[in-house]
């Protein structure tokens, strides 16, 4: 198998790259941010309760977003790999996943972090707000403090997998096109590494 995180501050393009690096890598994309708006949609109780720290810009407690993963990875007995996109966003839910994948006899094998100014994250957020509809995109006090809680809870993550020497940075600033380009390198020489080591 082979397991991707896609990392990165609100903003930063996790939604729009994985739905293409899914397509390339014949990956199962699990957005915890999708999954949560389709809660929301659904008006499920999850949802309702998921809502209330959505909209005030925070996470919605480990507990939940780990079930939800945990579900969703059962289900796909027959995956390739994974795309995580906007999970884990703590420590504890980075612990969780590692708990959870080596019950399945696999890991993660590479966490790309999309790196973008805030300021451009700003911009993009807000105008993503006047037509997505989304109530954490149109306040920017609630922008910004979506950009506190990754500072203070979802960065520590990256250190976490830099410690197990999993995590690259690529710029991304520049166009979907230039930016999908870069990922998809970075994926492939993964990739070839990962096969000859298991070809040793
Ligand atoms: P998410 O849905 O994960 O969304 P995001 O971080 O806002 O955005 P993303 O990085 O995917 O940006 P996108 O591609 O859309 O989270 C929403 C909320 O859910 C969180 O705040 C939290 O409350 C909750 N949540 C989710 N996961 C959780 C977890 N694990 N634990 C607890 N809570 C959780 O791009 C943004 C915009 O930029 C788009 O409009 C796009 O068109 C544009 N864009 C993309 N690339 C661009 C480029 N290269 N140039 C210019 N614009 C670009």
């Amino acid at each position: 198998m082979f397991n991707l995180i896609l990392f990165g501050p609100p903003g930063s393009g996790k939604g729009t790259q994985s739905e293409k690096i899914v397509e390339k890598f014949g990956l199962i994309h699990l957005s915890t941010g999708n999954l949560l708006r389709q809660e929301i949609a659904d008006k499920t109780s999850l949802g309702l309760a998921a809502k209330n720290f959505i909209d005030k810009g925070q996470l919605v407690p480990d507990e939940v977003v780990i079930a939800m993963i945990r579900t969703c990875v059962e289900n796909h007995p027959d995956a390739k790999g994974f795309l995580f996109d906007g999970f884990p966003r703590t420590i504890a839910q980075a612990e969780a996943l590692d708990k959870l994948l080596t019950h399945l006899k696999t890991s993660i094998n590479k966490v790309i972090a999309l790196d973008v100014l805030e300021e451009e994250l700003i911009k993009r957020l807000i105008k993503r707000g006047e037509t997505s509809g989304r109530s954490d995109d149109t306040n920017e006090e609630v922008i910004r403090k979506r950009f506190l809680v990754y500072k203070n809870e979802t960065e520590p993550v990256a250190d976490y997998y830099r410690e197990q020497g999993k995590f690259i940075a690529i710029k991304g600033i520049g166009t979907i096109d230039e930016i999908f380009d870069a990922l998809s390198t970075a994926i492939e020489t993964e990739i070839a590494t990962q096969q000859s080591v298991s070809a040793q």
